[in-house]
């Protein structure tokens, strides 16, 4: 007799890669569709497997409770501060992301920024399609990377690929993370202070989440001093936005160029009205390739799971040692 289709709860907008690949090993519920929320998550209380396509939906442990027999949770997106992965730990449902598949990308778009907020890029093309260009040439920018030092904040997968990105730009590179990572060969500094004070440009690639709430705050703003430039391609909760607003206005920093923000899709007025800070839409990833990629590893990890193989990749919290009975 042919195994029965499992039943799968999806999360979020109906992506048709995600939606296909779950419709062939599943019986798919799509939350996406339901009138009543609560009536439809009650209606579909057993599910085994749940695939969420937004960073932008919480799970909270309130929430898995609703779901006894739950065994995995996929997840869009390499970060995962959206759930707590803790408490599905504890819950022995294993929670997976989409890591690797878009390193490289996200460091590409990283650079791209970076570039962008120091040597005011989006200001020069705006200033020739305002028909500026025949009055005089575009002023020379303050800032220039030929002699700038680096200050990662994080230096994970993401971060070891924008690290790369640097040396072969030729700017050197030194990175704050709890632990020494003895992998790579830049400074380390285990105070985030200290690194401030040493470097003038910070790029924050750590994950969200409580641990690294309002990482750069007031003090550390101040210690990157007024020549200094801050990038941010990491999640909006890490850098403390008013904050930095302040910094800005008051010229304590010179610059800024940002991914994420604390808000989204908001992203706060006095940002926009500067013209030394860089706004990009959340975009780090956002390329077709490897936005397929990352909603095939959405697809991929439930797949694993309905044939009863290990999930191709679980998060840290969440380590896979067998599936849970339903
Ligand atoms: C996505 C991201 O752009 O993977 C992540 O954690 O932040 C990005 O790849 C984001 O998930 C879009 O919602």
């Amino acid at each position: 007799m042919p195994r029965q289709k499992p039943d799968v709860i999806l999360i979020g907008p109906l992506k048709p890669l995600i939606v296909k690949g779950l419709e062939a090993a599943c019986t798919l519920h799509k939350a996406a569709e339901a009138k009543d929320l609560d009536a439809f998550y009650a209606e579909h209380a057993d599910v085994g497997a749940i695939a969420i396509c937004a960073t932008t939906e919480l799970i909270s442990d309130k929430f898995m409770a609703r779901f006894p027999r739950l065994q995995i949770i996929s997840s869009f997106g390499v970060g995962y501060d959206h759930i707590d992965a803790k408490s599905a730990g504890a819950r022995g449902i294993i929670v997976t992301n989409t890591p690797e598949v878009l390193t490289e990308e996200v460091a590409d778009t990283a650079l791209g920024l970076l570039l962008c907020t120091v040597r005011e890029l989006p200001q020069s093309d705006r200033f020739v399609r305002a028909g500026k260009w025949a009055q005089q040439g575009f002023p020379l920018t303050r800032a220039t990377l030929r002699n700038r030092t680096v200050g990662m904040v994080g230096m994970g997968a993401i971060g070891k690929a924008i690290a790369r990105r640097l040396d072969a730009f030729g700017v050197p590179v030194v990175y704050h993370a709890r632990n020494k990572r003895p992998e790579v060969p830049y400074r380390h500094y285990p105070n985030l202070l200290d690194m401030a004070r040493d470097v003038d440009t910070l790029m924050v690639i750590v994950p969200g989440g409580a641990a690294t709430a309002n990482l750069i705050n007031a003090h550390v703003l101040d210690a990157l001093g007024p020549n200094g430039i801050l990038i941010n391609m990491a999640r909006g909760s890490v850098v403390d936005e008013p904050a930095l607003i302040k910094a800005l206005q008051q010229k304590r920093i010179m610059a800024a160029g940002l991914d994420v923000y604390a808000k989204e899709p908001h992203v706060p007025a006095e940002l926009m009205a500067m013209e030394n800070v860089v706004l990009f839409p959340h975009v780090g990833s956002a390329s077709v390739y490897t936005r397929d990629k990352m909603d095939q590893l959405v697809v991929d990890n439930i797949v694993a799971w309905a044939a009863g193989k290990p999930p191709l990749t679980p998060v840290a919290e969440t380590p896979w040692t067998s599936w849970r009975k339903a």
